[in-house]
């Protein structure tokens, strides 16, 4: 393997931070599957080239695909070096350190494919983080990618910015992946058909904040749940005009931030025949008195069911 000379690369630790795994467990890599530093000479501390590194991070993408440790460590060994796309290796300072844009979020007790997006996200890598996501909701489907895998890395993103200010570049990376895998689930014929009363799911005014809703959107389209998705910061008049041209038989309006939570976009709905149910989802509606007969929805999971059996009503 070409190996630079004069760079030095990264220590274990370095190395290990940037891949978000413990030391230990490159140590044992190496130890048990021949997958560590290129150069190691005894005596030596170890270094990770940016190549060696690479090759790591080929090697843990396979295993969040659930890979097994011997055979994601053969298929990353087997790679040609110019085969590796030098983003997965991330840019590098002139001193072997990674560059800011490249740091791991924590994501403590987070499942592998949560961690994988994780580290895809950090090093602003689109095409793995669609192509983890994509392969989730195909394997695990579209409440478990939600759950286990999206929201503990929007969690992290957004504790990273509450707390230092940045990382709004990999929040806005993560949320134009997420809204593109779960937006090419809709649309099916599903969502349109004809002589079939649907769901609507809207944000109400002001909420921007709409990726649990385009979630529910999503599930709902895989259970067969005829539905029009109206997106972000929906006027209280357009959602009236979509629910007398399409005669829903349920209306979800999605408030993430209390603020946005405006109880009068419930109560000016027109009147339909048969009666058109109403959802409030959303921790924004926490704390905000729903009209009689609205029902709350505080989960992906309790939205999906409580929608489909209305549906069925
Ligand atoms: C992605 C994101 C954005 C994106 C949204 C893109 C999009 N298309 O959705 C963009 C960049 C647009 C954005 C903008 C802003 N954002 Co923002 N954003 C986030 C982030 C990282 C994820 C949002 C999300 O999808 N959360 C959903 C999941 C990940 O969170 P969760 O807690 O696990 O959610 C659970 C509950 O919602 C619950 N639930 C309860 N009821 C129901 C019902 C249903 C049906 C479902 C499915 C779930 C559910 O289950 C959810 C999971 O399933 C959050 C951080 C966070 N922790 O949420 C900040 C966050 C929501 N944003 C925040 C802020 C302040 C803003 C801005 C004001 C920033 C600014 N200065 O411009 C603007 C406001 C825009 C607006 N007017 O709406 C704050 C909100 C604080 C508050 N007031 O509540 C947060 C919490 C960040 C923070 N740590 O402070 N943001």
């Amino acid at each position: 393997m070409a190996h630079t000379a004069h760079v030095p690369g990264l220590t274990v630790a370095a190395t290990a931070r940037r891949l978000g795994v413990a030391p230990g467990t490159l140590r044992t890599w190496d130890r048990r599957y021949g997958i560590g530093p290129s150069d190691h000479a005894p005596g030596r501390h170890r270094r990770y080239s940016t190549a060696d590194v690479a090759r790591l991070e080929l090697m843990q993408r396979a295993l969040v695909r659930g890979v097994s440790p011997a055979d994601a460590a053969r298929y990353a060994l087997s790679v040609p070096e110019p085969e590796r796309a030098p983003h997965h290796a991330g840019p590098e300072a002139g001193d072997g350190r990674p560059r800011a844009g490249g740091r791991v979020l924590p994501l403590p007790g987070a499942d592998g494919r949560a961690r994988g997006l994780g580290r895809a996200a950090s090093a602003l890598d689109s095409v793995a983080v669609s192509d983890l996501l994509a392969e989730s909701v195909r394997c695990a489907g579209v409440e478990t990618t939600w759950d286990e895998v999206v929201r503990p890395v929007l969690g992290a993103v957004g504790a990273r910015w509450a707390d230092t200010a940045t990382g709004v570049e990999v929040e806005h990376l993560v949320t134009a992946c997420v809204s593109a895998v779960f937006g090419s689930l809709l649309g099916g014929a599903g969502d349109g058909a004809r002589g079939v009363r649907p769901v609507l799911l809207a944000a109400v005014p002001g909420e921007q904040h709409t990726l649990p809703i385009l979630a529910l959107a999503a599930a709902l389209r895989v259970h067969g749940v005829a539905h029009r998705y109206l997106g972000a910061d929906l006027p209280a008049d357009a959602l009236a005009a979509a629910a007398r041209r399409t005669a829903p038989v349920a209306v979800v309006l999605w408030s993430l931030m209390p603020e946005t939570a405006d109880p009068g976009m419930l109560t000016t709905m027109p009147r339909t025949r048969p009666r058109c149910r109403t959802f409030a989802a959303g921790p924004g509606w926490v704390g905000t008195a729903l009209p009689q007969r609205t029902g709350r929805l505080t989960s992906l999971g309790t939205a999906v069911a409580t929608i489909s059996a209305a549906v069925l009503l």
